[in-house]
């Protein structure tokens, strides 16, 4: 019996000496199986019971108990410390340092094409003239018909277009406006718009199928070409700085007469070539009598150009996609 219960005591050392050689909750745990699991020598040793005379067997089985709870509670405390000593590190690992400067949080900010925008409608403004919309989804009225296009016109050729019907397409030029403006309103009028614009063409450096385009009217008493020329200078100035000039050359639309297509100059850009940026001219008679405007009294002149191309002249990026991609690499540029 007594050589019974020595084994008893050799196997309780054991687990203590196992427990003071462990570090960490991990090995801890280890020891916790080999002594005290299902399988561990102490609680083997409960096993081993039928073998022992029964008046040895009560005393027998309070040591086992003793003995395992006496290696439990030293696992305890042990356990306790070596998880609070962890826990301590990982606090460390993880600890926040509150002086450190904080990373910014990026705003975003306007997009050259709208600092663009900004910029025209500051001018018009300035000037006195009114800012209108009109709906990108639009009539084949408006965008064509409104305009002096005649029946099967091969102009319509030169702005082919996405249509969602017969009848109705996405614009293709933001002088689409007029029609809208002439039928609840009359002269004197002074109209501009900015406007995102379609057109059924092939993309490359200068053309896209999605772009944006300026276009301006002025209808009053005595209204001539000197006044577009003006206006267009002072446009190019408030764009390019300085002494920008304007260049007309006859080109034809169907809603101007006589029609232009201008170019603007400046000694910074291109060595003062000049470079085309939109078309321009005197109203067509026959839309100002479409919609009961007196052309004996009233005259006026329109002009429309590509909103990309201000900031590609003024900055020298030849390639209109890098205003329309929007890869933040470019567009950070413009801050
Ligand atoms: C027009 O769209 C006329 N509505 C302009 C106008 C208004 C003339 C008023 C007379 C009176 P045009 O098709 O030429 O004209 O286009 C004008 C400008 O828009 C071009 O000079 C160019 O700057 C820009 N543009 C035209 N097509 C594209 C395109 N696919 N991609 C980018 N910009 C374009």
């Amino acid at each position: 019996m007594s050589t019974t219960l020595d084994a008893i005591g050799t196997i309780e050392e054991r687990a203590m000496s196992a427990l003071a050689q462990a570090t960490g909750t991990a090995a801890l745990k280890e020891v916790e199986a080999a002594f005290l699991g299902k399988k561990g020598e102490l609680s083997l040793l409960m096993g081993e019971l039928g073998e022992i005379p029964n008046e040895a067997r009560p005393a027998f089985g309070k040591a086992v108990n003793e003995a395992k709870s006496r290696v439990q509670a030293a696992l305890d405390e042990k356990f306790a410390a070596a998880k609070g000593g962890e826990r301590a590190k990982q606090f460390e690992r993880e600890r926040i340092d509150i002086s450190m400067p904080g990373r910014r949080a990026t705003a975003g900010r306007e997009h050259i094409l709208q600092l663009t925008t900004n910029k025209i409608k500051e001018f018009f403004v300035g000037l006195g003239f009114e800012y209108r919309e009109s709906p990108e989804l639009e009539k084949f009225e408006y965008n064509f018909t409104a305009l002096n296009y005649p029946e099967d016109h091969p102009a319509m050729d030169e702005q082919d277009t996405f249509y969602v019907t017969d009848d109705v397409l996405l614009r293709t030029q933001a002088t689409s406006l007029q029609g809208h403006v002439f039928e609840d309103r009359k002269p004197p009028l002074r109209v501009f718009t900015v406007s995102r614009t379609f057109r059924n063409e092939a993309v490359d450096r200068t053309h896209s199928h999605t772009f944006h385009q300026v276009d301006a009217f002025m209808i009053d008493e005595g209204i001539s070409m000197a006044h577009l020329k003006g206006t267009l200078n002072a446009f190019a100035s408030a764009m390019f700085g300085g002494e920008a000039k304007v260049r007309f050359r006859p080109d034809f639309f169907p809603f101007v007469e006589p029609g232009v297509d201008y170019a603007i100059s400046t000694p910074k850009l291109f060595g003062g070539k000049w470079v085309e940026l939109g078309g321009a001219g005197m109203i067509h008679p026959n839309i100002l009598r479409r919609y009961g405007i007196d052309t004996e009294r009233y005259t006026g002149w329109a002009f429309g150009l590509g909103v990309e191309r201000i900031p590609m002249m003024a900055t020298g990026i030849d390639d209109l996609r890098n205003f329309l991609e929007n890869d933040l690499r470019f567009l950070d540029q413009f801050a």
